[in-house]
């Protein structure tokens, strides 16, 4: 590829690993992973916020459509915006659960124990609320649009949860419905769109996860 002064290329830095390191390192990786859960009691012992701001940082490394990075990390840690948010969120829930979720829908969930309730949204030290953003102001005042920004803010998050797995704290995709009251309540800006709520921190002392299988290698990968 040609290099032009707007964005001049470098050599990429790579790790060369031999075959036997590869294999090591990618099953200790999936390893690791695969303990990851989705866990919904969290203990309120804080967390600092140097780790959140690493967690972010691995965040903003996915990559991203024409590299726009469309994404925005609102770290939540003010105690009386947590219960604003949860308030917000349950009242929404509640007709979730009683109206607008379709009964097929219910049953799904019913294994998960899932309800209107959302005490993680005050009890977890941290919540990150992920906004896609639409497009990019400019300093004309025009706009620019962003590109597969629904893609890139989703690996964004991929990458979130697994480096919080990491740091050994826990975290849940959560995602009430509708969720416009986070751009009312963190008070962003129009191109911002809430896409994720995201508790992290702790697991309380007796959390509990379902007891759910992954789905086997043959069963989510074709080879050809
Ligand atoms: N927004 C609801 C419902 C819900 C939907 C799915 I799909 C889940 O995997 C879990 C919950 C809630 O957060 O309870």
């Amino acid at each position: 590829m040609t290099a032009n002064s707007a964005f001049p290329f470098r050599p990429y830095q790579s790790i060369t690993l031999s075959e036997e390191e590869m294999v090591q390192r990618s099953t200790a990786f999936y390893q690791r992973l695969n303990q990851r859960r989705s866990v919904r009691d969290f203990s309120s012992r804080p967390v600092p916020r140097e780790v959140i701001e690493n967690l972010i940082r691995t965040a903003g490394t996915a990559p991203s459509g024409a590299n726009k990075q469309p994404w925005m990390f609102c770290a939540v840690q003010n105690m009386s915006l947590k219960r604003q948010i949860r308030a917000a969120a349950e009242q929404e829930e509640v007709e979730g659960y009683a109206h607008r979720m379709p009964q097929e829908w219910l049953e799904d969930l019913a294994p998960l124990g899932t309800d209107w309730r959302k005490p993680f949204l005050e009890e977890a030290p941290w919540l990150i609320v992920v906004f896609r953003r639409i497009y990019e102001p400019q300093h004309d005042g025009s706009q620019r649009n962003n590109y597969y920004v629904t893609e890139s803010t989703g690996l964004a998050t991929g990458l979130l949860l697994a480096a919080a797995h990491e740091a050994g704290l826990v975290a849940l995709t959560h995602t009430p419905s509708p969720m416009n009251f986070l751009t009312r309540l963190l008070d962003r800006p129009k191109n911002e769109r809430p896409f994720l709520l995201i508790p992290i921190g702790y697991p309380a002392p007796d959390a509990q996860v379902p007891d759910i299988q992954r789905k086997p290698l043959d069963e989510i990968s074709t080879w050809y």
